[in-house]
């Protein structure tokens, strides 16, 4: 038996760490994922963004669905295309889009189906500031984070970026939904640390499936 399954085994399969943040610890099947990763780079590379300020994003990204979360000196905003290549973003994988559906209803949160997933990858070093995930057009939809590789401690702020946060671990094979009051809230991802995953390397990607339209 894989060591997977047998944490599997063992650990509940959903539980809320927080009012509207629902944590599957080894819920998805990585390699299933990780192809997801490479079908969407295949098509559209990651690449540094750059905020509005003009500062490079040092969490690489790329994405699939009818639009793609972009920035540049123009703003932060959902795109159907992507703009550096004139290209439409790759489809969502249907079994991907149940697959994550799925968790969101057993979250609570019937009806969800992303329209948009980004992808984010984490070389070592780099973080992700705090921030709050806000060019969605409705609030009221969650969002659907799995992670991948490397593993990295999320934080969870409340209202306001500073103040003490609720450390998250987040492993190869998660599933965490944030919905509800934790729609809002502040959140970043620490440092990664430099460490080997046999799916990825030193690398660590993460996936959020949201509504954005
Ligand atoms: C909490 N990504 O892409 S995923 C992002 O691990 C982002 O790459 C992180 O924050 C990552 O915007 C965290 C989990 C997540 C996603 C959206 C949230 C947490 C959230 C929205 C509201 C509150
Ligand atoms: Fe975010």
């Amino acid at each position: 038996m894989m060591q997977n399954d047998l944490f599997r085994a063992l650990a509940p399969e959903m539980e809320e760490l927080a009012p509207g943040i629902v944590l599957f610890q080894l819920y998805v099947d990585e390699q299933k994922f990780m192809d997801v990763v490479k079908y969407a780079a295949a098509e559209i590379p990651f690449r540094h963004m750059v905020t509005p300020g003009g500062k490079k994003i040092n969490v690489a990204g790329t994405s699939i669905g009818k639009c793609g979360w972009y920035s540049d000196r123009r703003g932060y905003r959902y795109e159907p295309k992507d703009p550096l290549s004139g290209k439409a973003w790759p489809e969502i994988p249907d079994e991907i889009s149940t697959i994550i559906s799925d968790a969101a209803a057993k979250a609570g949160f019937q009806g969800f189906v992303a329209d948009s997933c980004f992808i984010n990858r984490y070389s070592p070093g780099v973080r992700l500031t705090a921030h709050i995930d806000q060019d969605e057009k409705d609030f009221s939809q969650p969002i659907v984070s799995v992670s991948l590789g490397v593993s990295a401690i999320f934080q969870l702020f409340g209202e306001s970026r500073g103040g003490k946060a609720l450390n998250i671990p987040l492993h190869s094979g998660d599933l965490l939904i944030f919905g509800g009051p934790a729609r809002r809230a502040y959140h970043g991802v620490k440092k990664l640390e430099n460490a080997f995953h046999p799916l990825t390397g030193d690398i660590r990607y993460n996936l959020t499936f949201r509504k954005a339209l």
